[in-house]
């Protein structure tokens, strides 16, 4: 049985939509973050050694990296569905989002995320590094929504999951103006699905924090 170790408002909501979208089922066990410093509960740690979430355990298998989750999960029990044909064109689109996500847009609005909790959201760390990097890489998200439906083409794959968090995050800390159409009809479209409802219901409100 897959269990999903669950923190609220966290990464491991995707984990708990893709599941939804794979129609699998998994048991999810629930982590409540720290009020004040917004961690994760020590008894995270007992399951990976860095206490971050998403985790998941799969019988003998732990998993943690929502990157390497959704990989394990879509290559393992999506027989095919929400990835591109592996080798081809459409997939390599795939693999740079499912990479992108975190390993490019997440850095720059947890650094904000950062600067902004500790009172430094006035520095020259943000004005002159932070937000110029968020409006590059967030003005690109834009332009590339124009010539796609989904992140990888027509088709909505799990990559538009890995990066549903960096859009969610940059809607909650930034905002999303006039210069943000296709980010938000993303995020409308994706709300609306079925399957992210049915996450709401069974993994509990989600909202992230700005
Ligand atoms: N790159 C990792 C990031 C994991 C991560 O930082 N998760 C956050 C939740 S969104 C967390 O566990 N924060 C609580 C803590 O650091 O104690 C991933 O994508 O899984």
């Amino acid at each position: 049985m897959i269990i999903v170790h669950h923190l609220n408002n966290s990464r491991s909501q995707r984990v708990l939509w893709l599941l939804e979208e794979l129609e699998l089922n998994y048991e999810i066990k629930h982590y409540e973050r720290n009020p004040k410093t917004m961690l994760a509960p020590a008894s995270l740690r007992e399951v990976h050694p860095l206490g971050k979430s998403p985790v998941i355990t799969d019988e003998a298998l732990t998993l943690a990296e929502s990157g390497a989750i959704i990989e394990y999960l879509v290559e393992r029990y999506g027989k095919g569905r929400l990835a591109p044909t592996p080798g081809t064109t459409q997939w390599l689109r795939y693999k740079y989002w499912l990479h992108y996500a975190e390993g490019s847009a997440m850095p720059l609005l947890v650094m904000k995320l950062i600067f902004d909790n500790f009172g430094l959201g006035d520095s020259s760390a943000v004005s002159e590094f932070v937000a110029p990097q968020i409006k590059l890489h967030f003005d690109y998200i834009e332009s590339e929504l124009e010539k796609n439906t989904w992140f990888v083409g027509k088709e909505f794959t799990a990559a538009d999951i890995q990066m549903s968090f960096p859009v969610e995050a940059v809607a909650a800390q930034v905002g999303l103006d006039a210069s943000r159409p296709r980010l938000k009809d993303f995020l409308d479209r994706i709300h609306a699905r079925p399957a992210y409802q049915r996450t709401l219901s069974r993994g509990g409100a989600y909202e992230l924090l700005s």
